[in-house]
């Protein structure tokens, strides 16, 4: 019966009746009314009703023919404008839209305006819809106003300090947050200077460092007569940077003959291949023609890796097969770079501490035969230290240190670290400037280092 009943109504669709074609539409046989409504599309009023079935179902290439033909008394502006922006019509679009004037709709008109390059007019409307922005959408039309606003640059880009990142970094350690808040609102007690000792220590500062340190602020304390905690914090600063002194090194290199050549040194995992992709990408942005060497031939991964790191910094490598010797890539490497004008060699080096006696006769036929093609390289010998362990790696320079001499020292994982004191042994220890400190595994994540900058973000 039902059945019936709707063929009923089909039937009188097929001839046209409008009502019919209507209830068909109302009891969902989209389809049907669909096919009846383009077949009389020259009825205005069926065109209207299919104009809003071509929206309804996203066909907006079909109500675009529709507005082509017909014009504009089909849908509403907010539906048009839909439909134009939607093929593309920008123009049309951004009028249609303009006319409805509401929030969403001057949104749209900022987003069409920012995409197709008109940045003036689309900070002017995106300015307009903040203005009627609902609560929910506020910080999304505000990202939206400064990344036009960039585009146009109308806000000074605001790139992080190298203090920022030291200080980011620095925060995720412990002690930096424990710093903190012992220099925050305390008095100035016996109390105060345990806690602070503890910390040190626990910074990996060295204990005996610790111990002379707090010594030093409590006869400071009572001769300055220091009363809170935010003036010792002062006073602390001031005294880490004097222990400091001299720990502070700026990388040597030449300015009148090329290439330099930068050799690396240290155990596995401390950070060489990182802090070499780094320092290739500074140069090269830079201006200068970088060449990496991939000495560490032990594993395939190793060369590999840095193989990875030269690509992502733009510059070149020279390369052999795993297990290859060491120093015959190092020849080859600066002889190349030599014959192509290169300005800089930077070596990456195995760093298998357990084969001791191999390592050092290893490093050593390296430095030989540099030597043997450039006699005053290499310029800088710098040896990688990991700073999440501390102070161990005092034991581990001193290896280094026996096969070649080191002219500098390079902290890696300071981000990370819950030693980021040990920064301070090391120096005090080794007696060799710190010359770079790596923040990060990205890689601009590579810094001078600043005693001071280092004191600041640590105790702040
Ligand atoms: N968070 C952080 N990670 C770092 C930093 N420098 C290096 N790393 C990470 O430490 C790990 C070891 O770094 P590598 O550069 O491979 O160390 P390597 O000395 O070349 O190690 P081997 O090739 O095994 O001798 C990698 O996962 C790096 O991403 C740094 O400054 N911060
Ligand atoms: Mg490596």
């Amino acid at each position: 019966m039902l059945f019936f009943k709707k063929s009923e109504v089909e039937k009188r669709a097929e001839k046209g009746d409008k009502s019919a074609i209507l209830e068909l539409l109302r009891k969902g046989k989209k389809d049907k009314a669909q096919k009846l409504l383009e077949r009389y599309e020259d009825d205005p009023d069926l065109r209207k009703v299919l104009f809003d079935l071509y929206v309804d179902e996203e066909n907006y290439l079909q109500a675009y023919r529709l507005l082509e033909r017909y014009g504009e008394e089909l849908g509403n502006a907010k539906t048009r404008g839909l439909v134009y922006e939607k093929v593309g019509n920008y123009t049309k679009a951004v009028e249609e839209y303009l006319k409805v004037g509401d929030f969403e709709s001057l949104y749209r008109v900022g987003n069409i305006l920012s995409a197709t390059g008109n940045k003036d007019k689309a900070l002017e409307i995106l300015e307009r819809a903040r203005k009627i922005a609902p609560p929910s959408k506020r910080d999304e039309v505000e990202e939206k106003i400064l990344s036009v606003k960039r585009d146009l640059g109308l806000v000074e880009e605001k790139k992080e300090s190298l203090l920022d990142r030291l200080r980011k970094g620095l925060k995720k350690t412990k002690e930096s947050v424990e710093f903190g808040v012992i220099f925050r609102g305390r008095k100035v007690d016996d109390e105060l200077f345990e806690e602070l000792e503890e910390l040190l220590v626990k910074a990996d500062v060295g204990v005996k460092t610790a111990v002379n340190l707090v010594e030093d602020l409590r006869k400071t304390a009572i001769r300055k007569n220091i009363k809170t905690s935010e003036e010792l914090k002062e006073v602390t600063k001031e005294k880490v940077k004097e222990l400091l002194k001299g720990c502070e090194g700026k990388l040597n290199l030449p300015e009148d003959r090329k290439p330099a050549v930068i050799l690396f040194l240290g155990v596995n995992g401390s950070g060489k291949t990182t802090t070499i992709g780094k320092l290739a990408y500074k140069f090269a942005r830079e201006g200068k023609k970088v060449m990496l060497v991939a000495a560490d031939t032990f594993r395939a991964a190793a060369i590999e890796q840095l193989e990875v790191w030269a690509n992502r910094a733009g510059v070149e490598i020279t390369k052999k097969h795993e297990g290859a010797d060491p120093a015959s890539v190092v020849y080859e490497g600066i002889e190349r770079a030599m014959g192509e004008g290169y300005d800089l060699v930077l070596i990456d080096t195995a760093g298998r501490l357990h084969t001791k006696e191999p390592l050092i006769n290893e490093l050593r036929k390296i430095k030989k035969v540099i030597q043997k093609l450039l006699p005053e390289e290499p310029s800088e010998t710098l040896l990688v230290l990991d700073a999440t362990i501390g102070q161990n790696s005092i034991q581990q320079a001193k290896v280094f240190k026996e096969a070649v001499d080191i002219s500098g020292i390079v902290v890696t994982k300071l981000d990370g670290s819950a030693k980021g004191g040990a920064v301070i042994a090391i120096c005090r220890e080794l007696k060799i400037p710190i010359k770079l400190i790596g923040v990060g595994e990205g890689i601009e994540d590579l810094q001078p280092f600043s005693v001071e900058e280092y004191v600041e973000a640590l105790f702040d």
